[in-house]
């Protein structure tokens, strides 16, 4: 188990998939980052630290930046001498299944991120801006959006289905935590924001178990 004192820091939204790629590294190499919130609203912040307005960002015990989640994980793979994520492929194995209903998922998940009160949207100004931008990319209210859940859980599910085979329970096991896993699970989590879907078992028993290697919190207790 790594040990050595590094204070970095990790900027991210509580709800955004691509910080809990790296959120997972730095849970499970026990690393010693502490996890900062950015508000939705924030440009200034990211926009000084990369030049963007952009989350995550990893502030390095030397006081530079480094952005892109990927980037981010090879960085922090790297940093015990015991890299665990493998190889970055050009196209992760779930990107396409996922792409094929990542309409659907934004209208199930937009609307709940509001309703759980993410630290990111823990302003007025920070929901203000999420209200707005989520409209503009949904082209409809986020009302809307979450009265539609009854008819967009059985697409999910029917997705979910499609990869029980593939997926192994066992991984969070043992360090045992792939490529794949930094992708996957990330999306997964975000799901467990609602309320009676229904997870196959076999993906119930992966997310718990990354989850608790992870120590990436789901949603499960508090899903709408
Ligand atoms: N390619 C970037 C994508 C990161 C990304 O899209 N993050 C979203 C949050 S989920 C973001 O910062 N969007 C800008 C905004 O919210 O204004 C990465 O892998 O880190």
């Amino acid at each position: 188990m790594f040990n050595r004192v590094i204070l970095m820091k990790l900027y991210i939204f509580d709800s955004c998939p691509f910080c809990v790629r790296s959120r997972m590294l730095v849970g499970l190499k026990n690393i010693d980052c502490s996890l900062e919130y950015l508000m939705a609203d924030d440009a200034d912040t990211p926009t000084r630290m990369i030049g963007k307005k952009n989350v995550p960002v990893l502030e390095k015990d030397d006081g530079s930046y480094l952005g892109e989640s990927w980037e981010i994980n090879r960085y922090i793979d790297g940093i015990d001498g015991e890299p665990l994520m493998g190889e970055i492929p050009n196209m992760p194995k779930y990107e396409t299944w996922f792409e094929s209903f990542a309409t659907e998922y934004d209208l199930l998940c937009y609307p709940r991120m509001l309703k759980l009160n993410m630290p990111e949207l823990n302003s007025e100004g920070a929901r203000e801006y999420f209200i707005s931008s989520r409209k503009k990319v949904m082209g409809m209210t986020l009302d809307e959006a979450f009265a539609k859940t009854e008819q967009l859980q059985p697409v999910i599910e029917s997705k979910l289905n499609e990869i029980t085979q593939d997926v192994s329970p066992d991984a969070g096991s043992d360090m045992n935590v792939k490529f794949d896993d930094f992708y996957l699970f990330p999306l997964l989590r975000n799901l467990t924001m609602v309320k009676d879907l229904g997870f196959p078992s076999t993906l119930t028993r992966y997310m718990e178990n990354l989850s608790a290697a992870t120590r990436v919190p789901l949603y499960l207790q508090v899903a709408v």
